[in-house]
């Protein structure tokens, strides 16, 4: 049965960026909880700024899952990526990955990996940054194997990223360089700028896909855009989707609301 999540970061350079809950792990908890979501995705600064028995203690209090945690500020606050062109600053980056899944694999939740995957430039030409890419993905794929969990590479849009865009892309991308315990994130929204039909996308990609980022055509909470959510619900069920859609939307019109709206919808296409 697919699963729902909402997002909460606790980033300040991440303000302004898609995410539901901000800062308050606790109350984001809590309200996760009362409006009836199953988890929690977890954006946090580092591994190092969870307490994961703090973590432990919260998810049990609320009765919530951790669905995944997100990468992204090894990007934002440390400017790090797999395709960096510096060897030192590449490493550093497979070991920020490497801890975060360590905290993740104790919640059997997966690692995403988004804008770690940075994008080629004058410094680094785009056959190598994707041969990096492929050896970033396989190695943290390998770490990832103790928690029997998957790393999830998500396509971005191409004003995130030059490397890789569209879903297929994606999967062909893992197929081709035989990297091991790797999934897709397919989210919605950046699906609605890449994919020419984004159901189509999904069925091509069926069980690669690991988790869904659930946010409308403009980011706002599923249902305040023009995707057609019903091909979406009906694409997800025929490849037998088992896992989390996870609202990582604007906080639009405000955190509760958003998470409410996320919710109401997600009981109406996937329950
Ligand atoms: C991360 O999940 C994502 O979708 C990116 O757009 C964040 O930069
Ligand atoms: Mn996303």
């Amino acid at each position: 049965m697919i699963k729902s999540a909402v997002t909460v970061s606790l980033v300040k350079e991440a303000e302004g960026g898609p995410f539901v809950f901000w800062h308050d792990l606790r109350a984001a908890c809590q309200k996760a909880s009362e409006l009836g979501f199953d988890a929690i995705e977890l954006f946090a600064a580092s591994p190092e700024s969870i307490d994961p028995q703090a973590l432990r203690d919260l998810l049990d209090e609320f009765d919530l899952g951790l669905a995944a945690v997100g990468t992204g500020a090894g990007k934002i606050v440390r400017g790090l990526t797999l395709t960096d062109p510096n060897p030192d600053r590449r490493a550093e980056a497979k070991h920020f990955v490497k801890m975060m899944i360590d905290l993740g694999g104790h919640f059997a939740a997966p690692a995403i990996i988004g804008s770690m995957q940075g994008r080629w430039n004058a410094d680094v030409d785009k056959e190598q940054a994707l041969d990096w890419l492929a050896e970033g993905l396989a190695e943290v794929g390998r770490h990832a194997q103790q928690f029997h969990v998957p790393v999830l590479y998500e396509p971005l849009n191409h004003y995130e990223t030059n490397l890789i865009n569209k879903i297929s892309d994606g999967m062909y991308f893992l197929e081709q360089g035989g990297i091991a315990n790797v999934k897709l994130l397919a989210d919605l929204f950046h699906m609605n700028i890449e994919e020419d039909d984004i159901a189509r996308g999904l069925r091509k990609c069926g069980q690669h896909i690991g988790h869904v980022h659930f946010a409308d055509s403009n980011r706002k909470p599923i249902g305040n855009g023009h995707i057609d959510i019903v091909k979406v619900a009906d694409a997800l069920r025929e490849i037998a989707y088992d896992r989390y859609v996870s609202a990582e939307a604007f906080p639009w019109p405000n955190p509760e609301d958003a998470a409410r709206q996320t919710m109401e919808s997600f009981n109406r296409f996937f329950r």
